[in-house]
């Protein structure tokens, strides 16, 4: 094969040409990756190629919070391959994926009724305004078509996400794929009015009120629905001023708006409950979930519906497919394993109570870096913290990736974006562990700032 000459071809036997890395700075990556290319996972620690232990941060990208090798969750899975690995998604099922929506259901808040699987987040936010927009239809309201997302939210990649979302590089060089019809409302961080707030900061609630003005702009009888993260993960732990969910709720029942929560990283017990929606006490009438359900172990993710939405389509004939929708790996019967064994872990080990327990070391602990060099911002819920510096002049992004890098040489994996470092640690941490994360976080500020 024919390469070209930017990148070194091989690190001792390893390839590294084919590969067009994710979210990722391939030259750079591939400039010198060997540190970066891990091996084995165990617990809360991966080992690189390299034989260095790094202890897992942010628990994979947010979905390993039971650790890696769970042994329970690895005999799942081996037994489901030799049993059913496969099951045509489409007019069949297998037993795992009925029991396993009863079980999502019953966790969910009171008056969901049904789950849609899919296999990322990406794939469950595109289902949810499929879903929003056909129900709409069902009800004879065809007229809404408009969804209403929010600045800094991150909904995945897919073409409905990147419409609803509000990071810009994500959305700028797709332009002309993003949805018509879509509006933003602002974000609620304000550095000015709180910076190194600790949970829910006091300020913001105000800014839901920017709802009224767009459903008015619009008229209601052409919106849809409304997608936010409870809390906002990929921008930066941004976490909902007490009262905002509410608001966002209230305006949305005034006017026949559905409210779709993003949970791709909220939900199973990254804020200590099941959902967000059960910690912050506001019903959404879609949860959007992925990530934690099978503890990353499988690609799964879905919906979860309030009944009332799933009923709306059960008319017409009986024979009929009532949703055109799906994919061939809807309810996979190895994810289906996965998240069952998962689910009975998190139960016999109470993780979420872990999680709960762990915040208040998470918080003390991660706002002890206030006045350290460059740092401009710290803020936490649940069991994810994150810690924002100062941009480099002329340089965006350089000084957390300087960070992230020493990190690692401190045996720390961290998560960075932008000049935002973000730590979501695995529910099976102990208090040590984070309180020394948070010191090697300091090392690696002090010794690169
Ligand atoms: N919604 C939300 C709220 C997410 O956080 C997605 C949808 C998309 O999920 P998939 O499975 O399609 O990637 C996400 C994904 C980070 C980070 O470090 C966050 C995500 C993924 C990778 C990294 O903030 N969130």
């Amino acid at each position: 094969m024919k390469r070209g000459p930017a990148v070194p071809q091989q690190q001792e036997g390893l390839e590294l040409e084919a590969y067009w890395m994710p979210f990722t700075h391939n030259r750079y990556f591939k400039k010198n990756p060997r540190s970066r290319i891990l091996a084995r996972a165990e617990g809360a620690y991966y080992t690189t190629v390299e034989g260095r232990r790094l202890f897992d941060c942010l628990s994979g990208l947010w979905c390993c919070p039971l650790g890696h090798g769970h042994p329970k969750i690895a005999q799942a899975v081996a037994r489901q391959v030799l049993e059913l690995d496969y099951s045509p998604a489409f007019q069949m099922g297998h037993p795992k994926i009925f029991s396993l929506a009863e079980r999502l259901v019953e966790m969910a808040p009171q008056g969901m009724g049904q789950v849609f699987f899919g296999n990322s987040g990406s794939e469950a936010v595109d289902t949810a305004l499929k879903i929003a927009l056909a129900y709409h239809r069902m009800k004879g309201e065809a007229s809404r078509t408009r969804f209403i997302g929010r600045e800094r939210g991150y909904h995945g990649v897919g073409i409905g996400g990147i419409s609803v979302g509000g990071i810009a590089p994500n959305r700028k060089t797709f332009t002309p794929l993003l949805l018509p019809g879509v509006d933003h409302l602002p974000h609620t961080h304000n550095a000015a009015e709180m910076a190194f707030s600790r949970g829910q900061p006091a300020w913001g609630a105000h800014l839901a009120e920017d709802l009224e003005r767009i459903v008015a702009l619009h008229d209601a009888s052409t919106i849809a629905a409304v997608i936010v993260e409870p809390m906002q993960g990929s921008a930066g732990v941004i976490a909902p001023p007490p009262g905002y969910l509410e608001r966002l709720r209230r305006i949305c029942d005034k006017h026949g708006v559905l409210l779709i929560f993003d949970e791709v990283i909220t939900g199973f017990g990254r804020l200590g409950h099941p959902f967000a929606a059960q910690r912050f006490g506001v019903v959404p009438d879609m949860i959007a979930f992925a990530k934690i359900v099978t503890n990353g172990v499988v690609p799964m993710g879905g919906v979860i519906v309030k009944r009332a939405i799933h009923d709306a389509f059960m008319s017409g004939p009986e024979t009929a497919v009532e949703l055109f929708h799906g994919y061939t790996y809807s309810g996979h019967p190895v994810a289906a394993a996965a998240a069952h064994a998962a689910l009975d872990a998190f139960a016999e080990e109470d993780s979420f109570k872990s999680a709960r327990e762990l915040e208040p070391v998470l918080e003390r602990a991660v706002h002890s870096l206030k006045g350290e060099p460059a740092v401009i911002d710290i803020r936490n819920i649940g069991l994810a913290a994150a810690v924002e510096l100062e941009p480099a002049p002329g340089n965006p992004g350089l000084r957390a990736l300087k960070v992230f890098e020493r990190g690692m040489e401190e045996g720390m994996l961290f998560r960075f974006t932008g000049d935002t470092i973000a730590m979501a640690p695995p529910f099976v941490a102990t208090p040590s562990e984070i309180e020394t994360m948070i010191e090697k976080l300091r090392t690696a500020i002090r010794t690169t700032g």
